[in-house]
């Protein structure tokens, strides 16, 4: 397939690869992004960085060149709480995309209806210090509360050396809480060590905790062998996202994070990353929870068996 590239959006990258690993029937990408375009939905003055832009075509084409049937669509910080290039995403999508978006205590209820309509089934808070600036802790909570009550679950993001911080607020949440890429584990350090016992202990303490084991590509330290014409990336987060997968097979997701906001050392390779998939997930029932099952009964409830 022809990837459809903005002229001048990253030139010199080939596009993704087409995967060896066939994702079933159904699949669901839990985590990607929608930038601008800048000159239609610009972005946010307070952003830490610019993205290029990413648009709504560009990411239905890599779901379908991928074998991804749906999309759930993260508000990323360079858009602040200006939901609108997520919004029309969704709503582009034919119900094919739901959205996770990014909202401040002033929100009213009917922007919040609204944002329902449109697909989304979420909230993220954002925790990490090199993308946002501070947000009170009760206003986020006051936000949790509201959208818990509209069967909303939220996203967090964080580092873990910032877990022990932030653990009060976390198991205080009213809802469904889902991890972004495991609370970023040191991959360097040991899967039995503390930090990462700790997020392991997060999750068997609270049922309503989930994670997305994904974006190995921002947690390597080995990095992309594929580089060297190999098709077996980023084998250092395979443990840990295995662990995660093995143990919590009912809470898990997996997203690609198209189209990479902040990694410049490389890259990723979609189609690799899609092949990264039998590593952490390598029978396939467990392929089916995490890429079917889950995503379906978090994000399309109403359709829990439905393969598009
Ligand atoms: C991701 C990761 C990053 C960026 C954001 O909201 C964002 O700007 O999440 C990152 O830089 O680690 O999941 O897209």
């Amino acid at each position: 397939m022809e990837f459809q590239k903005t002229p001048g959006w990253l030139d010199w990258y080939a596009g993704p690869s087409t995967p060896t690993f066939q994702v079933p029937p159904g699949s669901v990408d839990a985590h990607c992004h929608v930038f601008g375009p800048g000159h239609e939905f610009p972005f946010a003055p307070e952003r830490k960085y610019t993205p290029c832009d990413a648009s709504k075509a560009q990411l239905f084409a890599l779901r379908d060149h991928l074998g991804f049937s749906r999309n759930v669509i993260v508000q990323a910080t360079c858009h602040g709480a200006d939901n609108r290039a997520l919004v029309d995403a969704c709503r582009a999508s034919g119900g094919r995309a739901r959205g996770v978006a990014t909202v401040r205590r002033s929100v009213t209820d009917e922007a919040l209806a609204d944002l329902h309509q449109a697909g989304v089934r979420g909230v993220r808070f954002n925790f990490v210090k090199r993308l946002v600036d501070f947000t009170p802790k009760d206003e986020l909570m006051e936000i949790a509360g509201r959208v818990a009550s509209m069967g909303w679950h939220v996203v967090i993001y964080f580092e873990a050396q910032d877990l022990p911080e932030l653990w009060d607020f976390f198991t205080a949440l009213p809802t469904t809480v889902v991890v972004d890429h495991m609370g970023r584990p040191d991959v360097r350090k040991p899967l039995d060590g503390p930090e990462f016992s700790l997020f392991l202990r997060f999750m068997r303490e609270h049922p309503n905790v989930w994670s997305k084991v994904s974006c190995p590509e921002r947690l390597s330290v080995s990095g992309p062998p594929a580089l060297h014409g190999q098709r077996q990336a980023y084998q250092d987060v395979v443990p840990f996202a295995r662990k995660v997968v093995s143990e919590f097979e009912d809470r898990v997701l997996w997203g690609t994070d198209w189209p990479h906001p902040n990694l410049k050392d490389h890259m990723p390779d979609d189609g690799l990353l899609v092949d990264f998939i039998p590593h952490i997930a390598p029978t396939a029932p467990l392929q089916r929870k995490l890429l079917v099952t889950n995503p379906m009964r978090l994000y399309w409830p109403e359709e829990p068996h439905g393969p598009v």
